[in-house]
This record gives structure tokens, sequence and C-alpha cells, in this order.
């Protein structure tokens, strides 16, 4: 069988990963604008630290060239979401015309910018939660096995099937669902209490339950969260206080994403988190007055 055709959009930690992990089963490409990781991947491979075992992907194609890309069957879009404009004008250049666009990005609104260039009923609204860091231009290293999800239609159905079985054979676990909603908000709820903070106090995630304070902020920003999904209508299974914090806990050494962000001096993804739980909780009447005042402190920052 003909082995499917996947070009990621990305260089980053989740981009890197996904590709290390696809490329034994599927021929990969990377379209990134990160010069040295694709110096590096082109002369060296790219690197997948596991554990104590170093796996080097040789076979991973890397170009910043959408002309140089096969006719994708499937895009996978994880650049950061200030990114995501930038990766809808490279995909029609790559998508096969019954491929498939899959975002795997954090916060929300990215579907919504890619359908500006993209077909919506190609596109394909995800969350995961496997854990990468980047070590160094391309290499990356796994931290953590997480859970993909797919949001699936009748259209997307079959296309999707493949995409599962060949993600669960990369060992990146995966699962089909029609109600992404849910998965979405509540990964977004933690997102609001963890990722701003940190990076304004600069602090890893377990600190933020060492001080009654932080801890304050934390809570009230994912309880705001929490109200906004409700009043969108969006069933929430968590309970957002206790849920932030176990995730806190549970992350305790990890500098989250928006912390690495604002270290390396990146633009922060700050408005598909606590920018748009601000711009619909405005809309919808909710108090969202923490989540407001994180947005613009790290707007300040
Ligand atoms: O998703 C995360 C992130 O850093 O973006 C958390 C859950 C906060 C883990 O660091």
């Amino acid at each position: 069988m003909k082995r499917p055709t996947i070009t990621i959009i990305g260089t980053g930690a989740l981009a890197s990963l996904f590709a290390a992990r696809l490329a034994p089963y599927a021929q990969v490409t990377m379209l990134g604008s990160w010069p040295a990781a694709l110096a590096t991947i082109k002369q060296a491979g790219l690197t997948l630290l596991d554990g104590t075992t170093e796996i080097v992907r040789r076979n991973v194609v890397a170009t910043s060239n959408p002309v140089a890309v096969p006719p994708s069957d499937y895009v996978l879009v994880l650049v950061k979401a200030s990114q995501t404009e930038r990766a809808a004008k490279l995909i029609p250049e790559v998508l096969a015309p019954d491929g498939l666009v899959i975002t795997l990005q954090n916060g929300i609104g990215n579907a919504e910018t890619l359908a500006v260039k993209v077909r919506p009923v190609q596109i394909v609204t995800g969350i995961t939660t496997q854990g990468a860091n980047m070590q160094g231009p391309g290499v990356v290293r796994a931290a953590g096995a997480g859970l993909t999800q797919l949001a699936t239609t009748p259209q997307t159905q079959a296309k999707l099937t493949q995409l599962q079985l060949l993600f669960n054979t990369a060992t990146l676990a995966t699962k089909l669902t029609e109600d992404l909603a849910s998965a979405v908000w509540e990964k977004l709820i933690i997102n609001c209490g963890i990722n701003a903070l940190t990076a304004l106090l600069r602090c890893q995630n377990g600190a933020l339950l060492e001080k009654n304070s932080a801890r304050a902020l934390m809570d009230q920003a994912a309880l705001e969260a929490y109200h906004v999904a409700i009043a969108q209508g969006i069933s929430i299974a968590i309970d957002p206080v206790a849920k932030v914090r176990a995730v806190a806990a549970a992350t305790a050494a990890n500098r989250s994403s928006m912390l690495q962000d604002v270290t390396r001096g990146s633009v922060t993804e700050i408005e598909a988190i606590n920018g748009a739980v601000v711009r619909l909780g405005n809309n919808l009447g909710i108090d969202v007055s923490t989540n407001a005042v994180l947005a613009n402190l790290v707007r300040a920052l």
C-alpha cells in the first residue's frame, strides 16, 4: 500500500515529535521557517530523544519552500497560534485535492483562520496533550505521552479513521470524537489558569500552587473560562479549580509553553487563550476581569 504523504507545518517541539514518530510509516515533510532547524534536519536528520533512547530520522524532508512539497494527504498544522495566518497561505500549495488539514494547536480560533484559505470541509480541529521540549534545532525530547483527539464528521470520517490508525501505530494515541468542543474547552480552562501566570511570574507550573496569591489568580482565571464555556452550552465534565490545581501539580516541573515563548522573546498565544476568553466573555456579559488583566499584562510584556 502507498504510504500516505504528510506535511507538518512547523519545526517546533510538537511538530518535531509528530514528524519523528510518523516518519517510519509515512512520507513526512516538515515545512517551516526556522533556518537552523531546517539545516540540521537536512544535514543530520531529525533527532528524537525518548527516555534514554536517541532516534535519528533521516527520511524526514525539511524545507521552507511549499513548491518542493508533494501533494499531501494530510497537512498537520503545528505552529503557534500567532503563525496560523501564515500557515494558511501555504496550505493550498501543498494539500492534495481530497486531503485534510488538521490543526493541533493551542487555544481557539485557529480553524476559523485556516478557513480563509482552505475549504472548511477539509479542516479538522484536534487537540493533543502530547508533551515535547525542544533541545536545540532539529532535536526534540518526548515529554509525556498524551492523547490526541480529532473532531470527526461524516465527510471526514473515512480519511480520519486511516489517520487514527497511522497515529496509533506510530505510538501517538488517538481518538476520534464528534464532540471536541468539551475537550477543547477543558484544555483551554487549564491553559487560561496556568500559561499567562507562569509567563508573567517566570515560574514553573508547580510554583503557582505555593503562594496563595498566585493560586487564587490561577483558580479565578480557570473559573472565568469555565463560566464562558457553560454560557455557550458546552458541557464541561471537570471541576475547573480542582482540575487546574491537579494539572499544575502533575506538571509541576514544566515550564509552560507561554513561559518558553516569553523567555525566547517569541510572540505568545495569549490572543488564542486568555484573549479569546475575554472577547467571548465580554460578548456574553460574563465577568472575565482576571483573564483581561492577565492578557493585558502579557501583551505589555
Ligand atoms: O498545556 C500546557 C502548556 O504549557 O501549554 C500545560 C498543561 C500548562 C503544561 O505546561
